[in-house]
């Protein structure tokens, strides 16, 4: 069997209703990154940053799970082991379809995050910076997600895991943050093909083998198949 790392991005989750950042009327659109997902914007307005988050938190929780997430969870149980889902989206929505093991590189709206101590924990649906941290009792909690200018999560796990690629696959993504854009370079390197499956063709289409343009949720049963 063929090692298959697969990256998703907002637009699996655009069909369960759950916003993408840089379509027409996307998060980015609506607010600048610069108040409310880098630490300077959590240090200057901490309420403003976990309002933003609180809002996202309740959508994700009532979002479910698409056809393009329950394919990718089938292609993992069908390929024990050989099939890794690394994720830029903060939802649950993979778990939820029934794959596992997923890597959130940009942290998950679920967890919250000790500023302190660096202790984790569930969120509660509403936080806010007052709530104090479990492990230290500080009031320095915030979202775990991963910011602008901060450290992606398990690059080196991921960056093993693209140097052993067979296939690398794109979903729902347009390329345009990094380190995450420059996985299918990476996997390239390591004679990975490459497939991108996006509703237009990414920043980075360029890098791909194959760029199947389409919705996931009907694109991406079929390339499982
Ligand atoms: C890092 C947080 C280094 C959680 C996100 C200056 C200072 C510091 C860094 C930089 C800098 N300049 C550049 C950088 C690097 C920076 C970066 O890349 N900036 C860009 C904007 C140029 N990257 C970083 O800062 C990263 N960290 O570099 O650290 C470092 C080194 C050492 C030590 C310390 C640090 C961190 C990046 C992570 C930032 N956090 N999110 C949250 O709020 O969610 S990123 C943000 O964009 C989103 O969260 C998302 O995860 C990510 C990618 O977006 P996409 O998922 O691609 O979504 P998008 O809307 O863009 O696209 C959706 C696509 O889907 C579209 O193409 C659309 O056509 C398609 N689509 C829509 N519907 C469908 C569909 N496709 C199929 N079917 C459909 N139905």
């Amino acid at each position: 069997m063929q090692k298959i790392v697969i990256l998703t991005g907002a637009g699996i989750s655009a069909e369960s209703g759950l916003g993408t950042f840089r379509d027409v009327g996307g998060i980015w659109q609506r607010y600048r990154i610069e108040d409310v997902a880098t630490p300077e914007a959590f240090a200057r307005d901490a309420d403003l940053v976990h309002g933003f988050y609180n809002a996202r938190r309740v959508q994700a929780a009532e979002a479910r799970p698409n056809a393009a997430h329950r394919a990718l969870a089938r292609l993992q149980a069908e390929h024990a082991g050989e099939v890794v889902i690394v994720t830029q989206n903060v939802d649950g929505l993979h778990e939820a379809g029934g794959a596992r093991d997923v890597i959130h590189m940009h942290g998950e709206l679920a967890r919250a995050l000790c500023a302190a101590c660096g202790g984790r924990w569930e969120a509660a649906a509403q936080m806010s910076v007052r709530d104090a941290c479990p492990d230290c009792g500080a009031c320095a909690c915030r979202p775990d997600v991963v910011w602008f200018g901060e450290m992606p999560y398990r690059m080196e796990e991921i960056l093993s895991h693209l140097a052993g690629a067979d296939i690398f696959a794109a979903i729902g993504t347009s390329g345009q943050v990094y380190p995450a854009a420059g996985f299918a370079q990476e996997a390239a390197l390591a004679g990975a093909r490459c497939v991108e499956i996006n509703l237009e063709p990414s920043a980075v289409a360029g890098d791909f083998d194959e760029v199947r343009q389409g919705r996931a949720s009907e694109v991406v049963p079929l390339w499982v198949a």
